[in-house]
């Protein structure tokens, strides 16, 4: 809006009003009101610096309170210390000393702040972030309400066993708080609210008790089972100064990660036993693999044993291309083991029993009698008892508590001493029975994608047979779980490498997909080279759209594609299902739960948040083309959203 215009006239004169009304408190010393540079270029007269300041929104300047550092520059000092990159926030004043302490004396790096449009994409990021960078972020939430809104990306990472940093701002003395909206963002308890779903908090009452508290919170939220953890800046501690004779008696901890647990060697060798002597061992791998290496040491396990894994896909565990991957046989292997080695199972119940939904919901064995389950976990050292993510209690004959990915060097050189020449002939055998299994697998899958390969609504399996023909050409990562996909491309794609899957959600709390997206595109940017593609419904995208806003900002590439079935689909499925089980009509099943009519142009939401937009796309014919255009610009730096109108998958 120009100077001269009328709108802003009456408004700069309303302005100016209140600052007569309100006298001199406001107006500022009336040195800085000498100072306002006028604008060369305006037609008006120069603004009163009151005014201007007013107009762009800055308070006017006050007198310099602080001349040496504040609490909150100490803080920041704290926060370097630690190996943390990036800090997300959606902005609020509970944090405002910390904010400005991050931008101006730590000079916005180590970690750099990034402008989330809501807090649930704030902690959701660093969700997906830690699971490719290997390493957590921060997040910053405003008070009691930033704090709820975070709850659900609190959950799903804590549910995913992912470290995440999160800080919060608190007035809590009375006598600091502000009269008014300051008491509806202060609290008593700050993490009251989220206790339950994050491993360790803390509200540290003085500065040497925030650098002990957040360097501690760093530690545990990195040991497995690894967590979020929720520390409070007490907004007085950030603000007030802070004196060199006070700083000279703070001191910074190092940082000292414990290392991980290891399962106990005797309990290893048993199972090095079991494994060895059985005819038809399964390896179950769940919520495994955190490296590269992890999924290198499967492979040499499932070899020296030649026995099938079942990927259960919380992580990246097994590649798709060996002989010894055989999720496409799950229930089957299950049914027909002797014995069950369990890695980091996040149900073990449900690995090894069947729970039909329809008229029931009992479950049955689906293993053989005397079946022998060995599971090496972390579950058990990690159990709240209101949030319930541990699942029906499962008896193991050998529970091996310790990270299954640090406990299987151990476990495999055990296997090695207990193989006998008898057994290896045995094993040889075996693995011939699975090259012959798993030869027909890819060409299966192919024949079943090809159903319904023209039509329209497009089908997953044709989405994603034309998503690879494009990505196969290059370096690429999907970054969305197996939820979506059918598990399409576990089954068309080559999958060899840890970096091209991120796994699940943890708690399947749908808004995970499009705010986990970012964090993980954010961690792939920073190794370089990398397409980065996320696979989400059209309800998990609208619940944090703007994550494309973030991603346009801060420049962080990615592809996402919407799976647009313009439903909440899996909850037109749950009508159906009670429908038929009360005899009553189906077909009312889409009340509230279709996303249609009006039917949402993504690619618009997409360009209205500053990243490139195509579609809608509904024939099969146009995919390759789109998801080439789109590929491209991924490259070229930008973030890309693809509508796809698909059939419920
Ligand atoms: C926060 C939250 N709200 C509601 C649900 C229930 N829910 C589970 S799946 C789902 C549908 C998600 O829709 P979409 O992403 O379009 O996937 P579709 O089922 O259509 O394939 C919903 C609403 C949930 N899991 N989490
Ligand atoms: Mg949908």
């Amino acid at each position: 809006m120009s100077d001269s215009d009328a709108v802003g006239l009456h408004r700069r004169g309303f302005l100016k009003g209140v600052v007569v009304a309100g006298g001199a408190s406001i107006a500022g010393p009336s040195g800085a009101q000498a100072q306002a540079p006028a604008n060369p270029n305006s037609k008006a007269p120069p603004p009163t610096a009151a005014t201007s300041a007013a107009e762009r929104g800055h308070p006017p300047e006050l007198p310099q309170l602080t001349t040496e550092k504040s609490g909150s520059d100490f803080m920041v000092d704290v926060c370097k210390t630690l190996s943390l990159d990036y800090l997300a926030a959606c902005p609020g004043s509970t944090f405002r000393g910390l904010q400005e302490s991050f931008i101006n004396y730590g000079k916005n790096k180590s970690p750099e702040w990034l402008t989330c449009l809501h807090e649930e994409v704030s902690v959701g990021m660093a969700h997906g972030y830690a699971k490719v960078a290997g390493k957590p972020m921060a997040a910053m939430v405003h008070g009691t309400v930033g704090t709820q809104h975070s709850a659900m990306a609190i959950y799903n990472a804590y549910c995913d066993r992912v470290p995440v940093i999160i800080f919060t701002g608190n007035a809590g003395a009375v006598e600091s708080r502000r009269p008014g909206v300051e008491w509806f963002h202060s609290v008593q308890d700050g993490a009251a609210t989220v206790r339950e779903i994050v491993k360790w908090d803390d509200y540290p009452r003085s500065l040497q008790h925030f650098a002990e508290s957040t360097v501690r919170g760093y530690a545990l939220a990195c040991a497995q089972p690894p967590g979020p953890v929720f520390i409070t800046a007490d907004a007085e501690l950030q603000e007030s100064p802070l004196h060199e004779h006070e700083q000279r008696k703070l001191s910074i901890p190092r940082v000292s990660i414990p290392s991980q647990t290891v399962g106990d060697a005797n309990a290893t060798a048993e199972a090095a036993k079991m494994l060895v002597a059985a005819e038809a061992p399964v390896i179950v791998a769940d919520r495994y693999a955190r490296s590269q290496q992890a999924m290198d040491d499967l492979v040499k396990l499932a070899e020296l044993l030649q026995a099938p894994v079942i990927d259960r896909r919380a992580r990246m565990n097994m590649p798709t291309t060996h002989y010894l991957c055989q999720s496409e046989r799950g229930g089957g292997l299950v049914s027909q083991a002797d014995c069950v080695l369990s890695l980091e199972p996040v149900d073990l119940f449900g690995q090894l029993n069947d729970v039909v939904d329809q008229l029931e919901r009992v479950g049955r064995s689906r293993t053989k009698k005397g079946v022998k389950i060995i599971s090496i976990s972390t579950r058990d050292l990690s159990v709240r008892a209101n949030y319930q993510d541990f699942q029906r209690y499962m008896a193991a004959d050998i529970n091996i508590a310790g990270d299954a990915q640090t406990t299987l060097p151990s476990l495999i050189e055990a296997v090695r001493r207990e193989i006998n020449p008898d057994r290896k002939s045995a094993f040889e055998m075996r693995g011939k029975k699975m090259r012959d299994a798993f030869d027909g697998f890819a060409g299966r899958a192919r024949a079943e994608a090809a159903l319904a390969w023209d039509a329209s609504p497009i089908s997953s399996a044709r989405m994603y047979m034309e998503l690879w023909d494009q990505l196969k050409k290059e370096d690429w990562a999907l970054v969305s779980d197996d939820n979506f996909s059918s598990s399409w491309p576990h089954r068309l794609w080559p999958m060899d490498k840890y970096h091209q899957f991120i796994g699940g959600s943890g708690g399947y709390g749908v808004g995970y997909q499009p705010v986990a997206a970012l964090g993980a595109a954010l961690a792939h940017r920073d190794v370089g080279g990398r397409v980065v593609v996320s696979v989400t419904g059209d309800g998990e995208f609208n619940m944090a759209p703007h994550t494309l806003w973030t991603a346009a900002r801060h420049g962080i590439p990615y592809l996402t594609i919407i799976q647009n079935n313009r439903a909440y689909h899996q909850e037109v499925m749950h009508l159906q299902r009670m429908a038929n089980r009360h005899n009553r009509d189906i077909r009312n099943a889409h009340i509230g739960t279709t996303i249609d009519n009006p039917n949402i142009d993504y690619a618009k939401v997409a360009q209205g948040y500053g990243a490139v937009g195509i579609g809608p796309i509904g024939d099969p014919g146009d995919l390759a083309d789109a998801f080439r255009k789109g590929i491209a610009a991924v490259k070229a730096g930008q973030p890309v959203l693809i509508d796809i109108v698909m059939q419920p998958r």
